[in-house]
């Protein structure tokens, strides 16, 4: 128990390992315990949430890119900071789509429940009040990356440790007086996390402090979230935390997954993090949690309107093929047009693609051979045939 300017606090534990073993019921005492706790104080730890394995392969496949860059690169002090995990390491995707932070990753920024108001979209707020079917903010992954503090203090120019901050702020737009959240940070233990090492410092409370964005937290005591690896700590972006010196032999590896409104820009922008070939390969509802949708009305549409799923994420969609959409034409309407308007046209335009294709080959301009090969997959699939 921490008392400071915002009260009495402690940092509560809860073992997702154990609740999902008893069954429904303490799974959904879990969900509820996790929010309470982080209203309360912030920040809740989640301990069990997946095996020390799980960790050890995600370290494993992340090792070669963790190896290649240089400490400091991010300009936040002389951590190192590897992103694109999505891209990177299916063994991430576990903990990235862990349930019971998704679950509360909705309680928190889809149905607002911390700060106790009624969920307001559109000016229309839900008549039922919080978490009424149907009225939700849409939210998205925000931002994926492992944080591995060296040995060492570090030098002046690049400490280990990172001061004592807030995650809100990045938008520029001040949401201090909106009273909600915009996003929830995760801290995985990939590593065990321990005094020594450098474990997350925390301002319980902080979360609450008036104005949102004030300094008096900044000033309070920290107590440091140890942890072993395979548990998550979690946090509101309105929560002051930063972390610790590293004054062990070992590195301290972390991985740091967020979520926010997905109205708002991402911090890393997943849509190049994990580019169309590749998010082609992943399962629906990781593609939409890196933001592959419309979370809102037009938004995030490609080219002729269309959502992602129906654009991008289609094999071989190229952006430059006239009519890549695939949609069926109506001559009376749309007039000549790539899409074929009936048998003998869509004979022509393909013996059309296909010798120049082969021009394409044998003059060794093989960006334009593939761009033809796309635009033969696209006629092929036309409808109208
Ligand atoms: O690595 C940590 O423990 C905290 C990192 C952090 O606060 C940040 O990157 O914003």
């Amino acid at each position: 128990m921490v008392t400071n300017a915002f009260g009495s606090h402690e940092l509560e534990r809860f073992d997702y390992a154990e609740a999902s073993a008893s069954g429904q019921m303490s799974v959904d005492r879990l969900d509820q315990d996790l929010v309470n706790a982080i209203d309360r104080h912030g920040f809740v730890l989640i301990e069990n949430a997946v095996r020390p394995e799980d960790c050890d392969r995600l370290v494993a496949e992340m090792r070669p890119y963790i190896d290649a860059t240089p400490h400091g690169l991010h300009g936040l002090g002389g951590t190192r900071r590897v992103g694109a995990l999505v891209a990177r390491s299916a063994a991430s995707h576990r903990m990235i789509a862990h349930p019971a932070i998704l679950r509360l990753a909705n309680a928190i920024l889809g149905e607002q429940q911390l700060s106790g108001d009624a969920v307001r979209i559109n000016g229309r707020s839900g008549k039922g009040g919080k978490g009424e079917k149907g009225f939700r903010y849409p939210w998205q992954l925000h931002l994926t990356q492992i944080i591995d503090v060296g040995p060492g203090a570090g030098t002046e120019a690049m400490p280990h440790h990172l001061k004592l901050h807030r995650a809100n702020g990045m938008w520029v737009h001040d949401f201090q007086d909106t009273g909600i959240d915009p996003q929830i940070e995760v801290m995985w233990a990939l590593t065990d996390f321990t005094t020594d090492n450098g474990a997350t410092h925390v301002v319980l409370g902080s979360h609450r402090e008036e104005p949102r964005g004030g300094s008096l937290s900044h000033r309070q005591p920290t107590i440091q979230a140890t942890m072993y690896k395979g548990s998550a700590l979690v946090w509101t972006g309105w929560s002051v935390h930063g972390a610790g010196v590293n004054t062990s032999a070992e590195r301290r590896i972390g991985m740091n997954i967020n979520y926010a409104l997905a109205f708002l820009a991402q911090e890393e922008n997943q849509l190049l993090a994990c580019p169309p070939h590749l998010a082609r390969r992943l399962p629906e509802s990781l593609q939409r949690l890196i933001g592959y949708r419309q979370p809102a009305g037009a938004l995030n549409y490609v080219a002729e309107c269309q959502a992602p799923a129906d654009s991008v994420l289609k094999e071989d969609f190229d952006v430059l093929v006239p009519g890549a959409h695939g949609h069926t034409m109506n001559p009376e309407l749309d007039g000549p047009a790539f899409a074929p308007a009936g048998e003998d046209d869509y004979r022509r335009k393909l013996r059309d693609l296909e010798a120049r294709k082969v021009e394409a080959v044998a003059a060794d301009d093989l960006e334009l051979a593939l761009h033809l090969k796309r635009a033969i997959s696209v006629l092929k699939r036309s409808p109208r045939i």
